[in-house]
């Protein structure tokens, strides 16, 4: 984020950290410490009412004083770590810190509690992580130009896609295309999936060559801004059969009924099964073995999640999620078909506009 939105975060951080009897947190994740102090390198952050700081090392100091103007810049030594350098500065001044119990090892909590000495550390019990999950319309604006991107970049290189080709090709066209387009890097490892292994969701693209009868799943995203898009689009190459194109339909109608269904307030849970209810019924129970969807930012895989196991979890203004159900037949063939969506008060609004239609080439 920005260094306007990424302080207001940080400031609802430590309110809520305070109401849990903390002084302040130290932040390792990557993606944590970009959203609360727009510093995109490796370090720690040491956060307290009183103190905003960056410990890192000397390849990112002079980054760091950009990116975070308001921030203090402090450096590691070869004799003095991150946790030794952040007692520097917080040494009399803090009792109780906030550390990320999912990430931090027990080793590295050990090697910190030496550093810093006289703290006691608690679970953040994913705080930033929580913020995370409602985006800013900065951020929604990230990712819906990464998902510009991404659809861009498969309605150029469709004319590319016949048989013959392979998978691996058609993935690497595909990034190709993306960078051409503005993308930092693709969102994660492409997914292009033939024929048969279009039955694995997370196929990696081999060296098969498509041929005439054949399903291609594409799942591919951009990063833009650090942000992420993810899009799944599936193609027939050649024409397909009647069978075939029965499970074309029944995934179309499955998403397109639970992205009408995405309003606030609703469960999660229940998006997730009107997709699954609806294969089911139409004679595919059991293949359908995955969450609908996703949340999405600086990471593919946000919370919350469209699936099963996601509790009591509701759909909130300013969500953006993935809706993707699929059809996985082994040995036979696979579809799924995705969208990237933002939630507002009206329900989805699809971010990745590319036609649904079966594509045939
Ligand atoms: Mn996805």
């Amino acid at each position: 984020m920005g260094g306007t939105a990424a302080s207001r975060a940080l400031d609802e951080l430590l309110d809520q950290l305070e109401g849990a009897g903390f002084d302040g947190a130290i932040i390792h994740k990557r993606e944590n410490i970009r959203y609360l102090s727009a510093f995109t390198g490796e370090g720690m952050l040491a956060v307290t009412r009183g103190l905003r700081a960056i410990v890192t090392d000397f390849r990112y100091v002079e980054q760091a004083g950009i990116q975070a103007p308001g921030w203090r810049t402090i450096s590691t030594t070869s004799e003095r770590g991150h946790g030794a350098t952040a007692y520097t500065l917080l040494r009399g001044s803090v009792k109780r810190l906030a550390f990320e119990d999912d990430y931090v090892s027990v080793a590295h909590m050990r090697k910190l509690g030496q550093e810093i000495p006289d703290v006691e550390f608690g679970p953040i019990d994913r705080g930033p992580e929580k913020l995370r999950e409602i985006k800013t319309p900065e951020e929604i604006a990230s990712i819906a130009k990464a998902c510009e991107i991404a659809c861009a970049a498969l309605e150029s290189i469709l004319d590319e896609i016949r048989p013959g080709r392979t998978e691996r090709e058609i993935a690497w066209t595909l990034e190709r295309a993306m960078l051409e387009r503005g993308a930092e890097k693709p969102a994660f490892e492409t997914i292009a999936a033939s024929g048969p292994n279009g039955s694995l969701p997370h196929a990696v693209p081999s060296d098969r060559k498509l041929e005439k009868g054949d399903f291609l799943t594409l799942d591919f995203g951009a990063r833009h801004n650090g942000y992420c898009s993810d899009i799944t689009r599936t193609l027939a190459i050649g024409g397909v059969s009647p069978d075939k194109r029965k499970v074309y339909e029944t995934v179309l109608t499955a998403q397109t009924t639970a992205l009408d269904a995405v309003k606030p307030g609703r469960l999660c849970r229940e998006i997730d099964s009107i997709a699954r209810d609806y294969i089911d019924a139409a004679g595919y129970g059991g293949m359908f073995g995955h969450g609908l969807g996703h949340s999405l930012g600086l990471l593919i895989h946000e919370d919350p999640r469209f699936s099963q196991s996601a509790g009591g979890a509701t759909v909130k203004v300013g969500h953006v999620m993935t809706v993707e159900p699929g059809i996985y037949r082994p040995g036979l063939d696979g579809v799924r078909i995705e969208d990237t969506v933002k939630v507002t008060e009206d329900g989805a609004v699809r971010l990745t506009t590319m036609s649904k239609e079966l594509i045939t080439l």
